[in-house]
Parts: C-alpha cells; structure tokens; sequence
C-alpha cells in the first residue's frame, strides 16, 4: 500500500502522465479522472486522459467540465513515464487501455474497491472512502495544489453518484464535509442533480415503464430483477449507457433486499448489476460471476443468457424463513 504523501511524489516527479479510468465510465470514475486532469492542467503539469473502448460517455455525463481535453483510446499513449488509474480494481477493466498498463513505467491505482487486485506500482487503495474522488481531493492536497470550480463540480458528480445521492451506506459525516467544502465552489447542485440523475428523453421513460411493467419479485429470496435486451434499446431507441440509473428504480421495491438488472450491451454480452438494501453482500455475489464492487453495490459481465443468469443468481441467495 502507499500513502497520498508517496504518490505526491511520483506526481511531482513525472514529466507527463496518463491518466486512465474504467470502461463505461461512471461519475466517480470520471469525475475523478477529470479532476486530476484539470488539476494538473492548473498547475503546470503535462497529461493526457482517456477510458477503454467504445468511445462514448452516458448522456448524462456530457456537462462535465474537461470532457472535451480527453483522448480517443487509439490516441492514448502506448508507453507512458507515470499512469493513473481510477476507480478501477482490475487491470482487465482497462480494456484497450490495458497494454499502456503493463508497459507503464510506473502505475498509479487509485481507488476504494475493496477486491482491488493492487496492480500497481504504487496502489492507494482505501476502502473506507465513499468514491475514488475523495482520494483525488487528498492527492491534491498533499500537492499542494488548490481546487478550481470545474475540478470542485468533477469531484462532486463522483461523490454524489457513489454514494448514491448521498442514500447509500457509505454516505458519512465525512462524505458530507467534502460535498459541503465542494459546494462552496458555488456549485449548481439543482443543476448537476438535475443533469445526473433526473434529465431523460421522452423514449427513456418509456422504456423504463416497459421494463418496470414486466420486473419480478421473488419474494421467497427477497429478489427484484429486471431486465434490458438489445432489442429493447433498439425498439425505443436508447443507448446502453443511458440506461445507466435503471437500477434505482428497481432498487425502490421493499420486499426485496437485493435487486438486480441485466442489460444487453451491443457487441459486448450482458452488464449484471446488483443492489442491496439488506444484508446481502452483493460484492460477494458478483464474485461467483468473475465480477466484484462494493457490498451494497456490485456487478459483473456475462455471457450466459438473461435467464439462466437470473437462475444462478437466485441459486445463491438464501430462501427467506420470515415473509418481509
Ligand atoms: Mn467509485
């Protein structure tokens, strides 16, 4: 493990560094990405940034600040002096960017994965913290380096996603004195929120009561699971990545203590991902499938169909012995 204080130094030491986050980025991984770009553009130090193929960002990730500096993963360096990763706990979730890993001079992880594999040369890893964002805001403090606006409004959308919107149990005392010091960057908290989690296109919502009408519970495991196909996305045409907030909506059933949505990502199997609002470890879940997370959030990549998925995923939860 090492200490902010140590990868501080790396930082200062590199002449230019890459800086990379998980495919399908999500608001911690880019907001931590962007942050740490923009901080070193502010302060005199050379980088570039990216995340793995395909190409695209959720639509509700297009406001972020410093999106249009990042790089195609076709232009991303090949060999790069110092790399960062962000949010990230295996290597295998670089994807393309995957080689400038293992040809990097030096790799930095950042992240508070608890199944971090610790790839790196330098890996600080802290679960304890809500989002990789607050290791950024460490990072730049033991820089020395100030925040701006643009990298307070980054450091906030990875916060308030990994957390939840602030409802997920890793939202502290501590979480709400950074999101406190970050809005003081006159945030417009109405409008990121708003951007976030709230601004859908017409088709979206009716592709959510689609999929909502036809979601089962099983009350006998305390299980919730709804479903996306590629048909689905093409019949109502919306994209994988907008489908990203499904979840919460079926995370809201009450008899459930896990809840569960499958999606169909064109070209690249199915994307399973898992809530609990219980006592269910759903990190432990995703593991049996190769993936991991967090307790209360996790998810991994299949290539089974929808249903038998479904059908091992129930396999492993216990039956209830009291009714919810
Ligand atoms: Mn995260």
């Amino acid at each position: 493990m090492s200490t902010v204080a140590e990868v501080a130094e790396v930082v200062r030491g590199a002449d230019a560094l890459a800086l990379a986050c998980h495919h399908h980025p999500d608001g911690d991984a880019l907001g931590s990405m962007l942050a740490m770009q923009l901080l070193c553009e502010a302060n005199g130090k050379a980088s570039e940034a990216s995340w793995p193929s395909p190409w695209v960002v959720a639509p509700h990730y297009e406001f972020l600040p410093g999106l249009d500096r990042c790089i195609p993963p076709s232009e991303f360096p090949t060999d790069p002096e110092v790399l960062i990763t962000f949010d990230l706990g295996r290597v295998e979730r670089l994807g393309d960017l995957a080689p400038a890993a293992e040809r990097a001079a030096q790799v930095v992880v950042l992240d508070h994965h608890p199944d971090n594999q610790r790839f790196g040369t330098h890996n600080l890893v802290d679960e304890s913290v809500a989002a990789t964002a607050v290791l950024v805001r460490q990072l730049a403090d033991a820089l020395g380096w100030s925040l701006t606006r643009d990298v307070a409004l980054n450091l906030y959308v990875g916060l308030v996603t990994d957390t939840g919107r602030f409802r997920y149990p890793n939202t502290t005392p501590e979480v709400f004195h950074l999101a406190e010091e970050l809005a003081e960057y006159d945030l417009p908290i109405a409008r990121i929120t708003r951007e976030l989690f709230e601004k859908h296109r017409f088709q979206y919502v009716q592709l959510l009561s689609m999929a909502l009408a036809r979601t089962e519970l099983d009350t006998d495991h305390g299980f919730v699971v709804a479903w996306l196909t590629q048909q689905d996305l093409e019949d109502f045409d919306v994209s994988f990545d907008e489908t990203e907030g499904f979840i919460d909506h079926v995370r809201a059933c009450q008899e459930a203590d896990v809840a569960c949505v499958l999606r169909e990502s064109p070209g690249e199997g199915l994307r399973v991902s898992l809530r609990s609002t219980g006592s269910t470890d759903v990190a432990e879940l995703a593991a049996h499938f190769g993936g991991g997370g967090h307790a209360f959030m996790a998810g991994f990549p299949s290539d089974r169909p929808i249903l038998e998925v479904i059908e091992a995923i129930r396999a492993l939860l216990p039956e209830r012995t009291v009714p919810a």
